[in-house]
């Protein structure tokens, strides 16, 4: 049998032909270069923002295998989201950008929380309401970029404030009365 030859096909234009207008952007820029090892990224939460403000804070835990930094932070909520530390000066707590992003050390967990390291989102382009989600794109100095999608709701009761009143130990059922 002769095999010929093969057509050369001209598969590169009917791909581009293929491609509408509406599709959303690929993310394939992400695959350049960035050969790091993989930052695991969880729990991405952001403080749901009060009508007319328009800065937003959010959060999430970061573990890197190696050495790593957290250098920037996309969103389309926010064309401007710094990485900003919590210091303590004198009785006052003030936050700064951290200029060269977030130390991420080797295997250990960092979780940005209220009160310490947060991402800041200023002039936020809507606001984040509770049971949102808020796209956030991380990029670090090695590892790939991450996107996750950040559930946008009220902190989680600190764990040493139990949420119960329970000032009144009274398990006995109460004979009161009925009016
Ligand atoms: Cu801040």
């Amino acid at each position: 049998m002769s095999l010929s030859r093969f057509l050369p096909v001209a598969m590169a234009g009917l791909a581009l032909a293929a491609c509408g207008r509406d599709a959303a952007p690929p993310t394939t820029e992400q695959d350049v270069e960035k050969t790091g090892a993989a930052v695991a990224v969880t729990e991405a939460w952001c403080r749901p923002t009060p009508n007319g403000v328009a800065v937003g804070a959010c959060y999430v835990s970061l573990t890197a295998q190696r050495k790593d930094r957290l250098v920037d932070v996309r969103s389309p909520v926010s064309d401007d989201i710094q990485i900003h530390e919590m210091r303590t000066d004198g009785d006052m707590m003030r936050m700064g950008v951290l200029p060269e992003g977030l130390e991420l050390p080797a295997g250990r967990t960092v979780t940005l929380r209220p009160g310490a390291e947060h991402l800041m989102l200023m002039d936020l382009s809507q606001p984040l309401a509770s049971g949102e989600t808020a796209e956030l794109t991380l990029v670090f100095q090695s590892a790939p970029d991450v996107t996750v999608q950040a559930q946008v709701r009220e902190p989680a009761a600190p764990p040493a404030a139990p949420p119960a009143p329970a000032a009144a130990p009274a398990p006995a059922p109460s004979p009161a009365p009925a009016a």
